[in-house]
């Protein structure tokens, strides 16, 4: 044949690597382990080329590893439960099982078809009985362990169609589906205690070396750290009702209390319902508010209303001054105390509030280098650093220092026998709330019973199994209405009782599955041996969407895991990489609609539609959606290109971290790469000395110099798949491939056979195929075949780069932290800047050398010296 083809050939050696269970892992304590893991998918029907990517990512450092002596961990599951299907078929008896396990199988189809080094015989998914009842018993055990609470909420609710409303679905303060207002109920639901690690989780982001520093600090900004005051005001006798002789407010900025010209409380404040008892007006006020979502986002925007209630404080440190006391729609009520004091001057939202109600702004922090005569706040407030005026005992100090000065002021004033002010580290971070009212979901393995209250399901009960004969025919949780899955007996008195009908969020399920991987078959929720021997996960990859709330969940069960005994370590993921998306043209043809890719060809240079030849309209390149069409099916590609093609190009060109263009001209170009490496290795199994065969001891210069390319891209292939830069892998490759050629060409250009070039184009073929395995696996199986080799390379060792051939193309550079020597680096003599500070900072010595200090730059002489100033 004079092609490869592709797409039968895979399907061969993808049997041949199943035969073999090469990719099967076991516990080994003599080897070092390596476990990878991506995301796992969610089945909704199909794989999207968002998967090719990721996991042809997690599959290159997975085949790397192993080559490297490893023993690697590579397995693969479903995130299951969640959203019901969208156009669920009409009847029968649970739909969403047979759903979503018809998606399974379609999509284990595919990936397999990508040929994935994945160790099935370890796949879950979440959905799975024997997975959901092992999460019924952490969580028992959680509660068993204080990390489980049960607390009211604030909820939408629509009343026609009887359900909770997540904020998204709120509209103008209307039912997304029935059109309906929306009342806020107060709901009570279980919760886990993640705020207990609030500080735990944020220290410990700073040993996370290895995750993306945006990463870190997404989570920091979510976990919301800020030290501040508490601060009491009183209220002026007769002006509040009983019991309120004072409002207490949280604030971060007691410098600026000399500017204060208002204290606000949040509609669900006890005082403001206090005062609403018996004032209409501000009842009325207070349901406005309710009328909108609760979200921060919605409420930082809308605009800044309040309802002054004729309550009166003292200015704490100005004598004889008085502040109104409004209810405000911009004070939410589960943050700090649900009331603050206002500092128009200083921040936006208060100046926004004073200038609607007219109350004054008078700016107490004066920016560097301002006249304190004239200086004014017009439609922005202040909120940058300076030093302190029109404020008594504060004037000439910097803000720091004023902050400390106020809140010593405060702390030492009695109020009603008790300090007007305390110093308090306050949290964004909320408890986790897990109860949803759906039926697609792993049930919470509660009871309520009258007389015993909350019972919790007896160990030997487990699991609580969803009941498969459901009706989706009427909005509500199908639990609830079911006719007898939830009147039970109590545990604990023997009286009727009742199922708690909420089931767990879907991130409860996906925050513990990589530790299940370790033992997916034990009838505990995790196998110490096996999770001591296989976590953390050394490199995790996925999305940048999940870096919030699905790693912190994450980071959180681990801690609960390891309190309830179920893991000894805190932190998850070693290592995490966030890949970039794969985007693709837009089309809209001449009425303006949507067209997939595939309906779109070139004429003449113009875009048109293929059958009707009609004008297509080439929008911007967006990141692939269903809605836009912007589509492209990997089984198309797979079927007509191999995986290999498809693989190839997720790798090629586009740094990973990067969105990636998919476009036609490039799957043509990895399709050409792949038949040009399969000739290459047949004309060099002809032309190449025999599998084997030893170095001659004379080589000429075409010798050396093909030999000398090969031990280079060993070098920097290695260290380029190490760093995850898959694009400079994939560069080098096509280096070789080219030196490669040349050789081939020189050898069949000259009289007489030389045994030199000869040994050399054999270790240049064996070589290439190696290094491109991880990443075209097929492709190299078939070559290596060519070559004559016996075995699989998913079996052979990773080639190791001779040093004497590595010499004349690498140098050593000193390497110095603040211009002292701190160690020596030796890199390949063209080394990119990058890779050279990468380099520098890998070493242990400069590491130590920064200590925590932040790195300002990095001056980098190229094969002389590089120098780290901290
Ligand atoms: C007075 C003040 C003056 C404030 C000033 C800021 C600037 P972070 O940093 O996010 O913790 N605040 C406190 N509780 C609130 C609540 N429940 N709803 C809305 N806002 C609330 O923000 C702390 C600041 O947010 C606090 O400091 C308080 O306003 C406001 F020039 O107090 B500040
Ligand atoms: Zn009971």
């Amino acid at each position: 044949a004079d092609r490869y083809d592709a797409p039968a050939r895979e399907k061969h050696w993808q049997k041949a690597w199943d035969e073999k269970g090469l990719f099967e892992a076991h516990e080994d304590a003599a080897r070092p382990k390596y476990y990878v893991l991506e995301m796992f998918p969610y089945p909704s029907g199909r794989i999207h080329m968002g998967h090719v990517r990721n996991y042809t990512m997690g599959d290159v450092v997975a085949r790397f590893m192993r080559a490297r002596g490893y023993n690697v961990l590579h397995p693969m599951g479903w995130d299951a439960f969640g959203s019901r299907p969208r156009t669920p078929p009409s009847s029968g008896a649970s739909i969403p099982a047979r759903w979503t396990y018809d998606n399974i199988a379609a999509m284990r189809a595919q990936l397999k078809s990508m040929g994935l080094s994945l160790d099935w015989s370890r796949e879950i998914a979440t959905c799975d009985l024997a997975y959901y009842h092992q999460q019924q018993k952490l969580f028992l055990d959680m509660l068993a362990a204080g990390l489980v609470d049960r607390k009211t909420r604030k909820v939408n609710w629509d009343p026609v169609d009887n359900t909770v409303l997540a904020n998204e679905q709120v509209i103008d303060g209307r039912g997304w589906r029935s059109g309906a207002l929306v009342e806020q109920r107060e709901q009570p639901e279980w919760v886990f205690k993640i705020t207990d690690y609030a500080q735990d989780l944020l220290d410990a982001l700073e040993t996370l070396d290895r995750w993306p520093d945006k990463v870190r600090l997404m989570q920091a900004n979510w976990i919301g750290r800020s030290e501040g005051l508490l601060l009491k005001f009183e209220t002026a006798p007769g002006s509040a009702p009983q019991g309120f002789e004072t409002i207490e407010v949280f604030t971060t900025r007691p410098d600026t209390l000399f500017g204060a010209s208002f204290v606000a409380i949040a509609p669900d404040h006890a005082l403001a319902r206090a005062i609403a008892a018996d004032n209409a007006d501000a009842q009325a006020f207070i349901d406005e508010c309710h009328r909108h979502g609760t979200s921060a986002a919605e409420i930082e925007t809308q605009e800044k209303k309040g309802f002054d209630t004729g309550v009166r404080v003292a200015h704490p440190v100005i004598e004889g001054a008085e502040l109104p006391v409004y209810i405000a729609n911009f004070i939410l009520m589960d943050y700090g105390t649900g009331a603050i004091f206002g500092c128009p001057a200083h921040d936006q939202r208060d100046l926004e509030f004073a200038r609607a109600y007219g109350r004054p702004v008078l700016p107490v922090v004066l920016p560097p280098g301002a006249d304190p005569a004239s200086f004014e706040i017009g439609e922005e407030a202040y909120t940058g650093d300076g030093t302190l005026f029109n404020s008594g005992f504060l004037d000439g100090l910097a803000v720091v220092d004023a902050k400390h000065a106020m809140a010593d002021r405060l702390e030492a004033r009695q109020v009603g026998g008790a300090p007007q002010g305390v110093r308090k580290t306050q949290f964004r971070l909320r408890d986790w709330g897990i109860s949803r009212q759906r039926y697609w979901g792993c049930p919470i393995p509660m009871i309520h019973c009258e007389a015993c209250g909350l019972v919790p399901v007896p160990d030997a009960d487990l699991p609580v199994q969803l009941p498969e004969d459901v009706t989706f025919d009427v909005p509500g949780n199908p639990l609830d209405r079911h006719p007898t899955w939830k009147h039970v007996t109590c545990p604990k008195c023997g009286g009727p009782a009742q199922r708690e009908t909420d089931t767990m969020d879907t991130f409860v399920d996906s925050s513990w599955y990589f530790a299940r991987f370790c033992s997916p078959r034990a009838p505990v929720p995790t196998d110490a041996n096996a999770v001591g021997y296989w976590l953390p996960v050394d490199q995790y990859i996925g999305g940048v969407e999940h870096a919030i709330l699905h790693l912190l969940y994450a980071r959180f069960f681990t801690r609960a895991m390891h309190k309830t005994g179920y893991a000894a370590l805190d932190e998850p993921f070693r290592g995490l990489f966030t890949q970039g998306m794969v985007t693709h043209e837009t089309y809209k043809d001449e009425a303006g609609k949507w067209l997939f890719p595939e309906e779109v060809t070139s004429r003449g240079g113009k875009s048109v539609h293929v059958s009707t030849g009609a004008p297509v309209t080439v929008g911007a390149v967006e990141s692939m959606s269903k809605s836009k069409k912007n589509v492209v099916d990997p089984d198309n590609i797979i079927s007509a290109y191999g995986a290999d093609t498809a693989r190839w190009f997720m790798l090629s060109d586009t740094p990973p971290e990067r969105d990636i263009e998919w476009t036609a001209g490039g799957v043509d170009g990895a399709h050409r790469f792949v038949q040009r490496v399969w000739r290459l290795a047949g004309e060099a199994a002809e032309r190449g000395a025999p599998a084997g065969t030893a170095c001659p001891a004379d080589l000429n210069a075409d010798a050396l110099a093909l030999r000398r390319a090969t031990h280079k891209t060993i070098a920097a292939v290695t260290g380029a798949v190490e760093r995850l830069r898959f694009n400079s892998a994939v560069a080098q490759i096509y280096e070789l491939a080219s030196a490669l050629s040349s050789g081939l060409q020189t050898s069949s250009a000259a009289e007489a056979p030389d045994p030199g070039l000869e040994f050399a184009i054999r270790e240049a073929a064996q070589t290439l195929v190696r290094l491109a395995a991880p990443m075209v696996p097929h492709l190299a199986e078939e070559c290596w075949e060519i070559l004559g080799n016996q075995g699989l390379v998913a079996e052979q060792a990773w080639p190791e780069a001779d040093p004497a051939l590595l010499a004349e193309d690498t140098v050593t550079i000193a390497v110095q932290v603040n211009g002292k020597r701190r160690g020596e680096l030796t890199i390949a003599r063209d080394a990119a800047k990058e890779d050279i500070e990468a380099a520098a900072l890998a070493l242990d010595a400069v590491a130590r050398a920064i200590e925590g200090r932040d790195i300002r730059k990095i001056v980098v002489v190229p094969q002389r010296i590089v120098n780290v100033v901290a």
